[in-house]
Protein backbone atom coordinates (compact mmCIF):
# COMPACT_ATOMS: atom_id res chain seq x y z
CA UNK A 1 0.00 0.00 0.00
CA UNK A 2 0.95 3.40 -1.05
CA UNK A 3 3.06 4.79 2.00
CA UNK A 4 1.45 8.31 2.25
CA UNK A 5 -1.74 6.89 2.66
CA UNK A 6 -0.67 4.90 5.62
CA UNK A 7 0.49 8.21 7.02
CA UNK A 8 -2.55 9.73 6.26
CA UNK A 9 -4.70 6.93 8.16
CA UNK A 10 -2.73 7.03 10.93
CA UNK A 11 -3.15 9.90 12.46
CA UNK A 12 -5.15 10.35 15.76
CA UNK A 13 -8.17 12.19 15.78
CA UNK A 14 -8.24 15.39 18.28
CA UNK A 15 -10.22 17.87 20.01
CA UNK A 16 -9.56 21.62 20.42
CA UNK A 17 -11.23 23.02 23.05
CA UNK A 18 -10.46 26.73 23.91
CA UNK A 19 -12.10 28.32 27.08
CA UNK A 20 -12.58 32.01 26.60
CA UNK A 21 -11.12 34.28 29.17
CA UNK A 22 -14.20 36.17 29.45
CA UNK A 23 -16.09 33.04 30.84
CA UNK A 24 -13.52 31.93 33.12
CA UNK A 25 -12.64 35.42 34.58
CA UNK A 26 -14.49 38.72 35.43
CA UNK A 27 -12.90 40.66 32.55
CA UNK A 28 -13.96 43.96 34.41
CA UNK A 29 -12.13 43.21 37.62
CA UNK A 30 -8.75 42.91 37.31
CA UNK A 31 -7.35 39.41 38.61
CA UNK A 32 -10.15 37.68 39.29
CA UNK A 33 -10.94 33.87 38.57
CA UNK A 34 -14.64 32.75 38.53
CA UNK A 35 -13.41 30.03 40.71
CA UNK A 36 -16.37 27.84 40.12
CA UNK A 37 -16.78 28.44 36.21
CA UNK A 38 -12.67 27.14 36.04
CA UNK A 39 -13.54 24.62 38.64
CA UNK A 40 -16.47 22.83 36.84
CA UNK A 41 -14.63 23.28 33.38
CA UNK A 42 -11.95 20.88 34.70
CA UNK A 43 -14.10 18.47 36.09
CA UNK A 44 -15.47 17.78 33.14
CA UNK A 45 -12.62 18.12 30.67
CA UNK A 46 -11.21 15.27 33.47
CA UNK A 47 -14.62 13.67 33.00
CA UNK A 48 -14.62 13.33 29.24
CA UNK A 49 -11.23 12.12 29.08
CA UNK A 50 -10.97 13.00 25.34
CA UNK A 51 -7.60 13.35 24.15
CA UNK A 52 -7.53 17.56 22.58
CA UNK A 53 -5.30 20.54 23.45
CA UNK A 54 -6.59 23.00 26.00
CA UNK A 55 -6.29 26.70 25.20
CA UNK A 56 -7.66 29.20 27.13
CA UNK A 57 -7.76 33.20 27.07
CA UNK A 58 -6.55 36.25 29.00
CA UNK A 59 -9.80 37.62 30.33
CA UNK A 60 -8.56 39.65 33.55
CA UNK A 61 -5.30 38.49 33.78
CA UNK A 62 -4.15 39.42 30.32
CA UNK A 63 -6.24 42.27 28.64
CA UNK A 64 -6.29 45.08 31.20
CA UNK A 65 -2.22 44.92 31.12
CA UNK A 66 -1.56 44.40 27.80
CA UNK A 67 -4.33 47.61 27.42
CA UNK A 68 -2.75 49.98 29.65
CA UNK A 69 0.78 49.00 28.37
CA UNK A 70 -0.82 49.13 24.48
CA UNK A 71 1.08 45.77 23.81
CA UNK A 72 -0.79 44.97 20.98
CA UNK A 73 0.37 48.03 18.84
CA UNK A 74 4.00 46.74 19.61
CA UNK A 75 7.08 48.65 20.68
CA UNK A 76 6.59 52.30 21.93
CA UNK A 77 9.03 54.38 23.51
CA UNK A 78 6.63 57.17 24.26
CA UNK A 79 4.81 54.54 26.92
CA UNK A 80 6.81 54.30 30.37
CA UNK A 81 7.44 51.06 31.17
CA UNK A 82 5.95 49.21 28.52
CA UNK A 83 8.79 47.04 28.35
CA UNK A 84 8.08 45.91 31.66
CA UNK A 85 4.17 45.82 31.17
CA UNK A 86 5.43 42.80 28.31
CA UNK A 87 7.17 40.96 30.98
CA UNK A 88 4.45 41.47 33.89
CA UNK A 89 1.66 40.52 31.29
CA UNK A 90 2.80 37.00 30.41
CA UNK A 91 3.79 36.37 34.17
CA UNK A 92 0.04 37.47 35.18
CA UNK A 93 -1.08 35.01 32.44
CA UNK A 94 1.08 32.27 33.44
CA UNK A 95 -0.24 32.61 37.41
CA UNK A 96 -3.61 32.13 35.92
CA UNK A 97 -2.33 29.48 33.84
CA UNK A 98 -0.73 27.92 37.37
CA UNK A 99 -4.16 27.61 38.54
CA UNK A 100 -5.58 25.79 36.06
CA UNK A 101 -2.54 23.67 35.80
CA UNK A 102 -3.16 23.19 39.89
CA UNK A 103 -6.64 22.07 39.69
CA UNK A 104 -5.75 19.33 37.32
CA UNK A 105 -3.17 18.02 38.93
CA UNK A 106 -4.66 17.84 41.93
CA UNK A 107 -7.21 15.93 40.72
CA UNK A 108 -4.27 13.55 39.34
CA UNK A 109 -4.84 14.45 35.99
CA UNK A 110 -1.88 14.69 33.87
CA UNK A 111 -1.40 18.52 32.17
CA UNK A 112 1.52 20.25 30.88
CA UNK A 113 1.37 23.93 30.20
CA UNK A 114 3.14 25.48 27.29
CA UNK A 115 4.13 29.46 26.74
CA UNK A 116 3.27 30.16 23.54
CA UNK A 117 5.26 33.34 23.14
CA UNK A 118 8.07 30.87 24.13
CA UNK A 119 7.32 28.17 20.50
CA UNK A 120 5.54 30.71 18.55
CA UNK A 121 7.48 34.13 16.65
CA UNK A 122 6.52 37.24 14.61
CA UNK A 123 7.99 37.64 11.17
CA UNK A 124 6.36 40.31 8.56
CA UNK A 125 3.17 40.33 10.59
CA UNK A 126 2.79 36.62 10.01
CA UNK A 127 3.05 34.32 13.15
CA UNK A 128 5.78 31.18 12.70
CA UNK A 129 7.14 28.48 14.70
CA UNK A 130 9.62 26.30 14.73
CA UNK A 131 8.52 22.80 16.40
CA UNK A 132 5.11 22.36 18.24
CA UNK A 133 6.40 18.63 18.36
CA UNK A 134 6.39 19.54 22.11
CA UNK A 135 2.66 19.68 21.77
CA UNK A 136 2.38 16.16 19.94
CA UNK A 137 4.80 14.31 22.24
CA UNK A 138 3.00 15.46 25.27
CA UNK A 139 -0.46 14.19 23.53
CA UNK A 140 1.55 10.99 22.52
CA UNK A 141 2.43 10.36 26.48
CA UNK A 142 -1.35 11.40 27.64
CA UNK A 143 -0.17 14.60 28.71
CA UNK A 144 -3.00 17.53 27.97
CA UNK A 145 -0.65 20.02 26.80
CA UNK A 146 -2.47 23.55 27.73
CA UNK A 147 -1.71 26.98 25.91
CA UNK A 148 -2.38 30.29 26.55
CA UNK A 149 -3.02 33.84 25.09
CA UNK A 150 0.43 35.37 25.75
CA UNK A 151 2.51 37.72 24.43
CA UNK A 152 4.52 36.95 21.32
CA UNK A 153 7.77 38.61 20.21
CA UNK A 154 8.78 39.83 16.43
CA UNK A 155 12.00 39.39 14.84
CA UNK A 156 12.18 43.04 13.76
CA UNK A 157 12.81 43.83 17.48
CA UNK A 158 8.44 44.49 18.51
CA UNK A 159 6.19 42.70 20.48
CA UNK A 160 2.58 41.77 20.21
CA UNK A 161 -0.21 39.96 21.71
CA UNK A 162 -0.85 36.37 20.34
CA UNK A 163 -4.89 35.44 20.93
CA UNK A 164 -5.91 32.10 21.79
CA UNK A 165 -7.93 31.90 19.26
CA UNK A 166 -4.65 32.85 17.13
CA UNK A 167 -3.02 29.79 18.52
CA UNK A 168 -5.36 27.58 17.78
CA UNK A 169 -5.29 28.55 14.31
CA UNK A 170 -1.52 28.13 14.29
CA UNK A 171 -2.30 24.71 16.08
CA UNK A 172 -4.53 23.77 13.22
CA UNK A 173 -2.07 24.22 10.51
CA UNK A 174 1.11 23.52 11.93
CA UNK A 175 -0.34 20.00 13.78
CA UNK A 176 1.78 17.11 12.23
CA UNK A 177 0.77 13.66 13.79
CA UNK A 178 -3.24 14.76 15.04
CA UNK A 179 -5.94 15.29 12.85
CA UNK A 180 -8.30 17.91 14.58
CA UNK A 181 -11.78 16.49 14.32
CA UNK A 182 -13.34 19.50 16.05
CA UNK A 183 -12.68 23.05 17.50
CA UNK A 184 -14.95 24.30 20.50
CA UNK A 185 -15.36 27.67 21.74
CA UNK A 186 -16.82 27.95 25.11
CA UNK A 187 -18.43 31.17 25.99
CA UNK A 188 -20.79 32.54 27.92
CA UNK A 189 -24.07 32.35 25.38
CA UNK A 190 -25.29 29.18 23.36
CA UNK A 191 -23.38 30.32 20.20
CA UNK A 192 -24.44 33.35 17.95
CA UNK A 193 -27.76 35.09 17.91
CA UNK A 194 -29.78 36.75 15.09
CA UNK A 195 -32.30 38.89 16.03
CA UNK A 196 -35.90 37.76 15.04
CA UNK A 197 -36.99 39.49 11.99
CA UNK A 198 -40.57 39.61 13.42
CA UNK A 199 -39.99 40.74 16.45
CA UNK A 200 -37.22 42.92 16.94
CA UNK A 201 -36.87 42.36 21.02
CA UNK A 202 -36.23 38.74 20.27
CA UNK A 203 -33.17 36.48 19.18
CA UNK A 204 -32.66 33.44 17.49
CA UNK A 205 -29.41 31.02 18.32
CA UNK A 206 -28.17 30.06 15.37
CA UNK A 207 -27.69 26.80 15.20
CA UNK A 208 -25.93 25.74 12.18
CA UNK A 209 -24.31 27.96 9.30
CA UNK A 210 -21.32 27.69 6.59
CA UNK A 211 -18.09 29.25 7.05
CA UNK A 212 -18.86 32.05 4.18
CA UNK A 213 -22.10 33.00 5.15
CA UNK A 214 -20.80 34.27 8.90
CA UNK A 215 -19.72 37.20 6.99
CA UNK A 216 -23.77 38.74 6.22
CA UNK A 217 -25.38 37.38 9.34
CA UNK A 218 -27.18 40.08 11.37
CA UNK A 219 -25.55 39.45 14.75
CA UNK A 220 -27.34 40.56 17.57
CA UNK A 221 -25.19 42.39 19.99
CA UNK A 222 -24.70 40.31 22.91
CA UNK A 223 -22.12 42.81 24.88
CA UNK A 224 -18.58 43.11 24.36
CA UNK A 225 -15.73 43.80 27.19
CA UNK A 226 -12.71 45.12 27.21
CA UNK A 227 -10.97 42.65 24.82
CA UNK A 228 -7.55 44.01 23.22
CA UNK A 229 -7.80 40.83 20.56
CA UNK A 230 -10.73 42.04 18.45
CA UNK A 231 -14.03 40.55 20.21
CA UNK A 232 -16.17 38.64 18.62
CA UNK A 233 -15.00 39.90 14.82
CA UNK A 234 -11.69 38.94 15.60
CA UNK A 235 -13.29 36.00 16.78
CA UNK A 236 -15.61 34.92 13.28
CA UNK A 237 -12.21 35.51 11.54
CA UNK A 238 -10.25 33.10 13.01
CA UNK A 239 -13.81 30.72 13.07
CA UNK A 240 -13.29 31.47 9.23
CA UNK A 241 -10.35 30.55 8.75
CA UNK A 242 -10.27 27.17 10.72
CA UNK A 243 -13.31 26.01 9.07
CA UNK A 244 -11.87 27.00 5.27
CA UNK A 245 -9.42 23.90 6.58
CA UNK A 246 -12.33 21.78 6.66
CA UNK A 247 -12.44 21.82 10.43
CA UNK A 248 -16.28 22.07 12.20
CA UNK A 249 -16.32 24.70 14.82
CA UNK A 250 -18.50 24.60 17.68
CA UNK A 251 -19.26 27.80 19.91
CA UNK A 252 -21.01 26.22 23.34
CA UNK A 253 -22.00 27.85 26.41
CA UNK A 254 -19.34 27.49 28.82
CA UNK A 255 -21.61 28.35 32.03
CA UNK A 256 -24.45 25.46 31.32
CA UNK A 257 -24.33 22.80 33.21
CA UNK A 258 -22.33 19.48 31.38
CA UNK A 259 -21.92 21.41 28.26
CA UNK A 260 -18.54 21.40 27.92
CA UNK A 261 -18.50 17.31 28.92
CA UNK A 262 -21.42 16.54 26.31
CA UNK A 263 -19.75 18.31 23.62
CA UNK A 264 -16.03 16.44 24.07
CA UNK A 265 -18.30 13.62 23.95
CA UNK A 266 -20.25 14.57 20.90
CA UNK A 267 -23.40 14.63 22.67
CA UNK A 268 -26.17 17.01 21.27
CA UNK A 269 -26.92 20.58 23.20
CA UNK A 270 -28.02 23.91 22.53
CA UNK A 271 -25.14 25.53 20.15
CA UNK A 272 -24.02 27.24 17.31
CA UNK A 273 -22.00 24.66 14.71
CA UNK A 274 -19.86 26.02 11.85
CA UNK A 275 -18.90 24.16 9.27
CA UNK A 276 -17.39 24.54 5.91
O1 LIG B 1 -8.25 36.26 25.53
C1 LIG B 1 -5.34 37.36 24.98
O2 LIG B 1 -5.90 36.11 24.65
P1 LIG B 1 -7.46 36.01 24.28
C2 LIG B 1 -4.12 37.21 25.88
O3 LIG B 1 -7.65 34.63 23.75
C3 LIG B 1 -3.61 38.48 26.47
O4 LIG B 1 -7.76 37.07 23.25
C4 LIG B 1 -2.30 38.40 27.09
C5 LIG B 1 -4.25 39.62 26.44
Amino acid sequence: MDECFIKLNSKEKIILLKLGGSLLTDKNKPFSIREDVVKSAVRQIIEANEKLILIHGGGSFGHPLAKKYNITKGLDKSIPNQILGVAETHHSMNKFNNFLIELFLDNQFPVLSIQSSSIFIKNLNKIVTNSIDAIEAALDLNILPILYGDIIFDISGSFSIISGDQIILELSKNLKKHDISKVIFTMETDGLYVKDENDSDNYILVEQCKCDELGSLKLADMGQKIDVTGGIKGKLDSIKKICENNIPVQLINGLESKYIYKSLKGQKIDCTLVIK
